[in-house]
């Protein structure tokens, strides 16, 4: 009895103490159940309508969801163009969904330019794409989109980046490849003759001397910001021009055992990096992070890295790492995003921290400190054993916005590919976290606060956050610019805490709105604009 007790006591402070995360995310099939070869995967939430999510995966699977990602319709893409691989989508502000994939086209080369489709129904259709960069015999692979949705000048444009080969795959030393960069000012319809972006090539072998796997991010007033791997090494530049010129590379980390590294159980695995600008309101506005994975700690050590700059990429902090285990096993295939309402930063990775054969789980590391710590917590429900002799893909990946967070994986269950996401909200990791450290979230707001809507402009849904440091009834009524009340968003009681409302504003018109919370004796207002 006395035992028993003892076990019922040791099983409360478990369920209270720091070490012990209960939390369990439910896992969604993104795939169909009659595919076994998706990899690769991409994810997007469409800002203008956030419980649309397109996903996709090689060669040409396109998955889409009007649920939050709770359940998915399956299609193939096509275009004439062809569709390659190495898939990436994301959304621009208005909804329109971008596409950007390798080429095969009718009477062309494989790999002879870079594809972006484009759909203005949540990936229903998709336009037969743009090509870009062709240029000769040479190959373009491997690139990354970009939408700037905030800055002023060059608001709107779209940004490609990737890999020219003078010839892909082959050793030659007088082969090079470089990074290279576009732009479009018309939602991806036509392209701007693309820039070199690294002053320093590499070579062509498509392993740690080639440089490979820039990826784009736009600063709050329009910078375009890259980096990428290679020489082990990664490194940054940046477009001060909307794109048009590049600068004078800088350099970023070392990148111990380069970008390419052996992982067992998996085909291949690289620790290419994933650029991010913080373009919210809050105070880390302006942070780049750069994520990747490298060796540093041993070849069956792999692990999770994240720098900062907080000057626009001249000079770049710590090397901080993202996996907080205390085990010396594998951790790899990072992917990392930005919520832009937040500034919270969430990466996404494979890890075998729990294993020490190759079962593999994945976990999502959260930042809520502008990349000062990172928070683990295991995503994927249960683990899975790869193997090496199937092609796994080249990455996996997160998007995130308004606190919800939407990561995106495959699993390899006996030989078969198949491919997986959660819903993760910031609410569910405040309380999976609470204890772990002094960390604030979770305590009562100290005042009423009034956050800036997100998305701004915006059609027609966008998310209004407040804080109230004690139980009251809240209204918040919106206003137009002559004063007139026009709308109540929310009449309620609600405890002392942090909430988040969504708007849908369809039936009003374009125009300035003030939006005004009346909680307790406190008005607080904002102002928003309806851009139809
Ligand atoms: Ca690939
Ligand atoms: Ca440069
Ligand atoms: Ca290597
Ligand atoms: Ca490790």
């Amino acid at each position: 009895m006395v035992r028993h007790l003892k076990f019922l006591v040791m099983f409360l402070i478990c369920i209270f103490s720091s070490k012990c995360l209960f939390a369990q995310f439910q896992n969604y099939r993104v795939s169909s159940f009659s595919v076994t070869d998706p990899n690769e995967v991409t994810i997007a939430v469409n800002p203008a309508s956030p419980s649309h999510l397109a996903a996709g995966a090689n060669m040409r699977y396109i998955y889409t969801s009007n649920d939050s990602g709770k359940t998915w319709s399956e299609t193939s893409a096509s275009s004439t163009l062809g569709t390659a691989g190495d898939p990436v989508l994301i959304y621009d502000r208005f909804g329109n969904l971008y596409y950007q994939h390798l080429s095969y086209p009718a009477g062309g080369a494989w790999i002879d330019r870079m594809v972006i489709q484009k759909s203005a129904n949540n990936g229903g259709a998709f336009s037969n794409g743009a090509g870009v960069g062709l240029n000769g015999s040479k190959n373009q692979d491997k690139g990354w989109l970009a939408a700037d949705m905030t800055s002023t000048l060059y608001k709107d444009n779209i940004y490609l980046t990737w890999t020219e080969f003078d010839l892909y795959g082959v050793t030659t030393p007088t082969d090079s490849s470089r990074i290279l960069a576009s732009y479009s000012t018309d939602h991806g319809v036509t392209w701007s003759t693309p820039v070199r972006v690294s002053d320093r090539g590499g070579d062509c072998v498509d392993s740690d001397n080639t440089v490979e796997g820039a990826v784009p991010a736009i600063g709050p007033n329009g910078e375009v910001y890259v980096t990428w791997s290679g020489h082990n090494e990664i490194t940054f530049d940046k477009s001060l021009d909307g794109g048009k010129t590049f600068g004078k590379d800088i350099f970023v980390a070392n990148q111990p055992g380069g970008w390419d590294y052996a992982i067992s159980g998996i085909y291949r695995c690289n620790g290419m990096p994933i650029t991010m600008c913080d373009v919210s309101n809050a105070k880390t506005r302006g942070n780049i992070y750069v994520v990747w994975g490298d060796t540093r700690n041993g070849t069956n050590d792999a692990d999770i890295f994240c720098i900062k700059s907080t000057d626009g990429g001249n000079t770049w902090g710590n090397t901080i790492r993202v996996n907080n285990d205390n085990t010396r096993r594998q951790q790899f295939f990072p992917w990392a995003t930005i919520d832009q309402t937040t500034g919270y930063i969430y990466v996404v990775f494979y890890d075998r921290r729990n294993y020490s054969d190759n079962q593999t789980d994945v976990y999502l590391a959260v930042s809520t400190d502008g990349g000062v710590s990172f928070q683990n917590v295991k995503v994927s429900q249960t683990p899975f054993t790869p193997v090496s002799n199937i092609f796994f893909g080249d990455y996996i990946c997160i998007t995130a916005l308004n606190g919800n967070i939407y990561p995106i994986w495959m699993r390899m269950d006996v030989s078969n590919m198949s491919v997986w996401t959660a819903h993760v909200t910031q609410d569910a990791l405040n309380k999976t976290f609470v204890g772990i450290d002094d960390n604030s979230i979770m305590k009562t707001p100290a005042g009423y606060e009034l956050a800036q809507n997100y998305p701004n402009p915006f059609n027609p849904q966008t998310t209004i956050s407040y804080k109230i440091p004690e139980s009251s009834k809240v209204v918040i009524k919106l206003y137009d610019i002559n004063g007139r009340e026009v709308d109540t968003i929310f009449d309620g009681f609600k405890q002392a805490g942090q909430y988040q409302i969504n708007y849908d504003a369809s039936k009003l018109s374009s125009g300035r709105y003030i939006y005004k919370l009346i909680a307790g004796n406190t008005v607080l207002t904002g102002k928003m604009i309806l851009q139809k």
